[in-house]
């Protein structure tokens, strides 16, 4: 069974600036969304206060000191055998405020760097270029995403970066888990997706909506923008990738199902087929709403188009009609049970191994276009025991049985799949939680919950696991 995992597998592993770099207020670099969060201090009023765990206080200012020390830590990603690492570009790194014509120098050197760094040891960059975490001041100036104007400081700020790291980066991706504002209720995603607080507004769905054209034509834009840049680029979109199985095969059941699965569905197919389809079009009609667009817009969406399709997949979800509202599943799939074939994770992720094949084969079969796995994980509480060491074999079993089903995917069902990413690959701040404790990294950071610890790196039981999986192509698991 030796290669059977294309020779130009991409085996890496995945963080996000915000989540990792530290160096909030370091280099030139302005405030951006996740830096003032639940905050007052910095001038800055604070922004959100209901539907945020406690703990998401600054844990990213300091983050895993990445900033400071990416070149230790590039070494041990080269020592696991790394051939990309997928991370993100701070946009406040590089415009403070957003909207300024002139770039950050210091910002633009750091990226420099870094990329300079990885490459010295073959390893591919994969940038995205939103990550949850744009300039506090377009928010607190222009309201965020729902300001078209937004569109252009974004295409201006991605237009300098795809320029300035055209031979050095050939992997970009826009929007991070773009669908995750779908999840509007929770003014968490939706506000690191857009800068916007949903629920605040007078109706949060039609607004999440705009907003989300806005990014669709961003997004279309900077594809097309970058393949003028240099056509070699590959750029796609990011989606997060939680299947909706039908609780039972009751016929309602089924089609529930298949409207829910609307929610992913609906990114990726304006992203890959550059058109909104019918299903949300007769979904606004009958609700009313009414999108602003400029004449311009479906061409530009036409025009732009994502080369291949990154996900996230971390657990599979299951829906049952008689659990539902009367709203349709489109808006919100309020049927969500537990299913009871899968074991959950102490968040309440539900570990499926299957669903992994399942949504690469459903993607696939959709769009026939290159996929590419940038994140999957397990996040746990790790222990170290006084020998210093981590035994983590709950993480080697999740990725273990995560890879086994992705290559059934590739060698069985003949996906294309360009590479994959294991989230977290460093430890590094929780997104949900805020926290430092719920961990994914192969390698350990000394940092806790309530900000103490020295940034020293260490190598979990699942570093030698996963650079044996490197080194074998995937054939030792
Ligand atoms: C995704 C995000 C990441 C990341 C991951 C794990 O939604 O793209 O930024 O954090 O989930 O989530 P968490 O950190 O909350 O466990």
């Amino acid at each position: 069974m030796n290669n059977v995992f294309p020779e130009n597998f991409m085996w890496g592993g995945a963080v996000a600036a915000h989540q990792v770099e530290g160096g909030w207020d370091r280099g030139g670099k302005g405030p951006s969304i996740v830096d003032v969060l639940t905050s007052g201090a910095h001038g800055v009023d604070r922004v959100i206060t209901d539907g945020i765990q406690d703990g998401y206080l600054y844990a990213n200012h300091e983050a895993s000191d990445f900033y400071h020390r990416y070149r230790e830590d590039v070494a041990l990603l080269a020592e696991m055998g790394f051939r990309c690492f997928r991370t993100s570009i701070a946009w406040s790194r590089i415009f403070p405020l957003g909207d300024e014509s002139e770039p950050n120098e210091e910002g633009l050197r750091f990226y420099d760097a870094l990329f300079d760094e990885l490459l010295k040891y073959d390893i591919e960059p994969v940038i995205t270029l939103s990550h949850f975490e744009m300039p506090n001041y377009l928010v607190t100036e222009y309201g965020g995403w729902k300001n078209r104007k937004v569109v252009d400081f974004f295409v201006h700020f991605s237009e300098v970066v795809l320029k300035r790291y055209r031979h050095k980066v050939k992997y970009w991706m826009t929007f991070n888990e773009i669908n995750n504002q779908r999840n509007w209720k929770t003014p968490l995603f939706g506000y690191c997706c857009s800068g916007v607080i949903y629920t605040h507004e007078p109706n949060p769905e039609e607004c999440m909506y705009q907003v989300l054209h806005h990014q669709f034509v961003a997004s279309a834009r900077v594809v097309k923008l970058g393949h003028e840049i240099n056509p070699a680029l590959k750029i796609g979109c990011m989606i997060a990738m939680v299947p909706l199985y039908p609780y039972s095969c009751h016929p309602d059941d089924v089609m529930y199902a298949q409207e829910a699965m609307r929610e992913r569905f609906l990114f990726s197919d304006v992203h890959m087929r550059g058109h909104y389809p019918a299903y949300i079009l007769k979904e606004w009609q009958r609700k009313g709403y009414s999108i602003a667009m400029e004449p311009d817009d479906a061409q530009i969406l036409r025009e732009g188009c994502a080369d291949y399709i990154g996900l996230s997949y971390y657990m599979s979800n299951a829906v049952s009609k008689a659990n539902a509202g009367s709203g349709s599943a489109l808006s919100g799939f309020e049927g969500s049970v537990p299913n009871p074939h899968v074991k959950a994770s102490d968040w309440g992720w539900q570990i499926d191994p299957v669903g992994l094949r399942y949504v690469l084969n459903i993607l696939y079969e959709r769009y026939e276009k290159p996929l590419f796995i940038v994140e999957n994980g397990f996040g746990a509480i790790d222990k170290k025991e006084e020998s210093g060491e981590i035994n983590d074999d709950y993480r080697i079993d999740y990725l273990r049985s995560h890879i086994e089903e992705m290559k059934k995917a590739v060698t069985e069902d003949g996906v294309e799949l360009m590479g994959y990413t294991p989230w977290g690959c460093i430890d590094c701040v929780s997104f949900t939680t805020g926290q430092y404790s719920k961990r994914y990294g192969f390698i350990y950071v000394d940092k806790n919950d309530d900000g103490s610890g020295t940034f020293a790196r260490s190598k979990k039981k699942s570093f030698d696991w996963y650079r044996r999986v490197i080194a074998s192509n995937g054939s030792e698991l």
